[in-house]
């Protein structure tokens, strides 16, 4: 059997594993990232687009910004819509930060990128991850690279493997909390060659259901549409999705433009937290610990923050022999999730329409909607959660 020796070995090459294993190159850290999938996989997989300011910062600080400045778009509010009514909250106004729409398809290319000009690309392919001790002098981890069985051997585990992977599973029951919470709906998401149907992002709300219209580029849409938890693909053909998105938008509104369907799929709306986020030598980051409701597009931005906080927690270990911040990541990390959980949950509360919503509940949820756009005080306080500036330890 091979044996291999680094620093840090890193399973998954998703958006927190990737900003892990670039911020420790940066500070000359040695890590190995294995990866399940391969590279042309996760290059594609459609997934998130929003970064808040400080997300976008950090990788333009990391030195992996320039496609994002490029080709990505800022913008400085968006749009809400219910009751017929369109309102625009500027968040530049209310809190000083704008958000960036950029794919994390494109994130993760650029990062690769970064690590291959390093020397340093992640083993792609790698289906057999087990971690087989965290609690001894070397953490020990056995895979097949290359067609041949290999032992890795590394001082720390970054388990960056999204929340069906392995790392959670090998802390202990009797270590490890869970906390979860499933929405009574689904969100189907297309992405469509299509303009958008705003140069902003329109939140929408109708007894029927929210849709979010959203995008990638100028001519590639993304829009999400509230679906019952128990509906599949076959049920939502192409000319189902755009009747529903246009009846929900509303008649009148004409911006909703039709066109060809290049991918869709139904994503279940749920909530989870794993405490603590480390046992032993390893270190949950991203999905892999906590996983939110996509509505407020706090996940892949969470992933980020882990990883930044988790490299400087080794670099201060490395460098300055200090393992306080190694020994509070998973409190520091938590406190910060948390709060995401809060404002997530209460946004899709805010937007999505129950089963068995009476009339009582749907004008309440109008009148916190009109409360919102009303009162500056209510406004800025959503926006201030909504770009991520009021979350604890969040990089601005
Ligand atoms: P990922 O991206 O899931 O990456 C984990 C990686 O680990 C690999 N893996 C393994 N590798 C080796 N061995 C194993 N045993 C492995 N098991 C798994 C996987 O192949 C994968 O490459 O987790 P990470 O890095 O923590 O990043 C999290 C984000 O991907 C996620 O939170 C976001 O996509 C959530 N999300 C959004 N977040 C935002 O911040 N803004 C958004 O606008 C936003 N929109 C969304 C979203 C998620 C969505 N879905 C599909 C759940 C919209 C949707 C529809
Ligand atoms: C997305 O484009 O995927 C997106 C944007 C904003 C959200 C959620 C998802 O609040």
């Amino acid at each position: 059997m091979r044996a291999l020796r680094c620093r840090v070995v890193i399973i998954g090459a998703g958006p927190a594993g990737l900003v892990l294993a670039h911020r420790l190159g940066l500070d000359g850290i040695d890590s190995i990232v294995l990866e399940h999938r391969s590279r042309e996989y996760v290059e594609r997989r459609v997934r998130a687009g929003l970064l808040e300011q400080g997300t976008a910062n950090l990788l333009r600080d990391s030195g992996v910004g320039e496609r994002m400045d490029r080709e990505g778009a800022v913008h400085d509010g968006f749009e809400l819509c219910f009751g017929g009514e369109r309102h625009r909250l500027s968040t530049v106004e209310l809190t000083g930060h704008a958000v960036c729409m950029y794919s994390q398809q494109q994130v993760v290319k650029d990062l690769i990128r970064a690590r291959v000009a390093a020397d340093a690309m992640p083993y792609f392919g790698v289906e057999d991850v087990t971690i087989d001790s965290v609690s001894g002098e070397d953490a020990v981890v056995h895979c097949t690279l290359d067609d041949e069985p290999v032992e890795i051997r590394a001082d720390f585990v970054g388990g960056c493997d999204g929340f069906h992977g392995v790392s959670r599973r090998s802390i202990p029951g009797d270590v490890l909390s869970s906390y979860r919470q499933s929405f009574p709906f689904g969100w189907l998401g297309i992405l469509a060659r299509t303009p958008p149907v705003s140069d902003e992002l329109v939140y929408n709300v109708h007894e029927r259901g929210f849709t979010l219209h959203s995008m990638r580029a100028p001519m590639l849409s993304r829009q999400y549409l509230q679906v019952s938890p128990d509906d599949d693909l076959a049920m939502w053909p192409d000319d189902r999705i755009w009747t529903e998105l246009g009846t929900r938008l509303g008649p009148d509104d004409e911006r909703l433009v039709e066109g060809p369907i290049l991918e869709k799929g139904i994503t279940a709306m749920r909530a989870f937290v794993a405490e603590p986020m480390q046992y032993g030598r390893l270190f949950l980051a991203g999905d892999a610990a906590h996983v939110v409701p996509p509505t407020a597009a706090k996940g892949l931005n969470l992933a980020v923050e882990d990883a930044r906080m988790l490299a400087e927690a080794f670099a201060a270990w490395y460098f300055s022999g200090n393992r306080e911040p190694l020994d509070n990541y998973s409190r520091d990390c938590l406190a910060g999730v948390w709060q995401a959980q809060e404002f997530s949950a209460w946004m899709t509360q805010l937007l999505h329409s129950y089963p068995g919503d009476t009339g009582f509940d749907l004008r309440l949820r109008q009148a916190r909607l009109r409360h919102l756009v009303d009162s500056p005080t209510a406004a800025r306080d959503f926006a201030e959660s909504y770009v991520g500036v009021a979350r604890a330890h969040s990089y601005v």
